[in-house]
């Protein structure tokens, strides 16, 4: 209970921030766009990790008002982001299992994108594989209602769920994101190292660019780098970053 209080206060009292790590194109090492990470900062606290929070934001229905906040932010910094670094930097937002469910998400994302002036199709959608396969009658409807808007999307947390490839397809998803899980046993256990090509391979039949997570070493770099992945996210190259850092690491990298 309090716990639920607190983070219901935790937005009128200036408590969540977002930070941005940087999304980098394998080939050419070029930072293409970033995913916005919520952090809770709490006065009482301290820092509380977004897994820790949002199962009780979900719960509670204050994700909501939460994931509206994080769409709201994220879009005005991508405004300054593009004017700074480039027009087509691409911002990756990661949607809750009930916001994608809302029957308000759609109508309410067309008006953030109108307020903020950007370009839809540089907003990226992240739903995890399994809200993408629940329901999916549902899910097909929602994403198909997304795509009209002219935003693209990913599905986030690939290879820890169950997908039909049949959805997968219709989907139509521009990222696919293979989860970290996988990313940390490589390059010594074969098994995971197979597992990743197939991935990746399966993201390109299906016409999906492929993202590694959670790359940490100059290893893991080269394996996915000779098993075609297209692009990494990870301490590799970055953690997540301030609005500032990630325009000071823009500009030069
Ligand atoms: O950034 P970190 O690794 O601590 O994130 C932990 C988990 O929280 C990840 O699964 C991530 O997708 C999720 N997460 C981070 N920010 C958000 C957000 O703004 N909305 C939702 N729904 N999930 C988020
Ligand atoms: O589920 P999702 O992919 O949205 O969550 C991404 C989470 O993974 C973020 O919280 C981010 O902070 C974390 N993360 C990103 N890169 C790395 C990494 O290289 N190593 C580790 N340990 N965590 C990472
Ligand atoms: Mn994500
Ligand atoms: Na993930």
């Amino acid at each position: 209970i309090r716990l639920e209080e607190l983070l219901r206060s935790s937005l009128k009292n200036n408590e969540m921030n977002l930070v941005y790590q940087p999304k980098v194109s394998i080939s050419n090492r070029a930072m293409n766009g970033a995913e916005a990470l919520l952090r809770w900062n709490s006065r009482e606290l301290g820092s509380i990790s977004p897994s820790d929070f949002i199962p009780i934001a979900e719960e509670t229905g204050f994700i909501l008002e939460l994931g509206d906040w994080v769409l709201q932010q994220a879009l005005r910094d991508l405004s300054d982001f593009q004017k700074v670094l480039s027009s087509d930097f691409e911002m990756a937002v990661n949607l809750s299992a009930s916001q994608f469910h809302d029957k308000k998400l759609v109508t309410r994302i067309e008006q953030i994108i109108q307020t903020s002036q950007i370009n839809p199709s540089t907003v990226n959608l992240e739903i995890t594989e399994n809200m993408a396969m629940e329901e999916s009658n549902k899910a097909i409807d929602i994403i198909n209602h997304l795509k009209e808007l002219g935003l693209s999307l990913s599905i986030d947390d690939f290879g820890t769920g169950y997908s039909s490839y049949n959805y997968l397809k219709q989907y139509k998803a521009k990222y696919l994101k293979i989860d970290k899980s996988f990313v940390d046993e490589i390059p010594e256990d074969k098994s995971s190292g197979l597992i990743l090509k197939n991935i990746i391979n399966l993201g390109h039949i299906l016409n999906m660019e492929v993202i590694a997570e959670g790359v940490e070493t100059e290893d893991q770099f080269h394996f996915l780098k000779s098993s075609n992945c297209d692009i990494i996210q990870g301490y590799y190259f970055s953690k997540p970053l301030s609005k500032e850092e990630l325009i000071a690491y823009g500009r030069t990298d």
